[in-house]
């Protein structure tokens, strides 16, 4: 190697090393793990506002299929009255139930603990209580069951490790974290094909479900700008971009519309 390569070599190895350095500062949210204690922004607890909102539906409600549990005895005996599929149920005041809606862009800069609370899954009747539920990453998942029958319960992640875990009867509950910010984890029962749940896993605690009237609210959420996407299941994803004044209250109400509807 000559003079003149050797600083080739030299310059195109400290720009690799340097460029390297530059891309891991700029990594996109939720492409890293969970590290609770890095450092950030706290939040001023004087100034944080809030947002709130309804998500309507337009166009004709889908017809929702009768769940069929004819292959579990045990599933059946829990329910007096049929039970439907819960993805693509619309409210009957016109809103969407099980939409998760959170800030999806712009609390990056804040640290945020992880909780020492954990987020109860139920299974019941051979259902995922709740359908939708939102956690944030590297908090508990608390798995329980109160059917007489055995339950596996399988997520299926893009961004965090896969599991699955058989519950007999009367099992310990099974506690699980995930990782990393993934929005939505599919979560489904190896025994029964027609138990499934969505997990929200996020760095930041400003997310909501909506419910039987089709409301959301996120509070403590600090002045500024921000991207607040709300997912559903059957219906597509849509964001918003807003800002929150400090001590405000920001609405913003989305609209879904059925297939077809123009
Ligand atoms: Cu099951």
């Amino acid at each position: 190697m000559n003079k003149r390569s050797f600083w080739l070599a030299a310059v195109a190895t400290f720009l690799l090393l340097s460029g390297c350095g530059t891309k891991k500062e700029t990594e996109a949210p939720g492409e890293t793990a969970t590290t609770p204690q890095q450092p950030g922004m706290t939040i001023d607890q004087a100034t944080v506002g809030e947002i709130t909102g309804k998500i309507n539906f337009e166009g004709e409600k889908p017809k929702v299929a009768v769940v069929h549990m004819d292959q579990d005895p045990v599933c059946v005996s829990k329910h007096s009255a049929p039970v439907h599929v819960e993805d693509g149920e619309v409210n009957t005041n016109g809103t969407l139930p099980n939409v998760f809606v959170y800030v999806k862009e712009g609390a990056e800069k804040y640290a945020f603990a992880t909780p020492t609370t954990s987020v109860t899954l139920d299974q019941d009747g051979c259902m995922y209580k709740p359908h939708v539920l939102g956690i944030m990453a590297g908090q508990d998942l608390h798995i329980i069951t109160t059917d007489a029958t055995t339950h596996n319960i399988h997520p299926m992640p893009m961004n965090n490790r896969e599991w699955n875990e058989s519950q007999p009867p009367g099992a310990a509950p099974i506690d699980k974290t995930f990782a990393r910010a993934e929005v939505m984890i599919p979560v489904k029962c190896n025994q029964h094909p027609w138990m499934k749940a969505y997990l929200g896993v996020l760095k930041n605690p400003f997310f909501a479900v909506t419910g039987s009237d089709g409301t959301f609210t996120i509070k403590g959420i600090p002045p500024g700008d921000y991207t607040l996407e709300a997912w559903t299941a059957t219906f597509g994803s849509q964001e918003q971009k807003l800002t929150i004044a400090p001590k405000a209250t920001q609405t913003v109400n989305f609209t879904f519309k059925s297939a077809g509807a123009s």
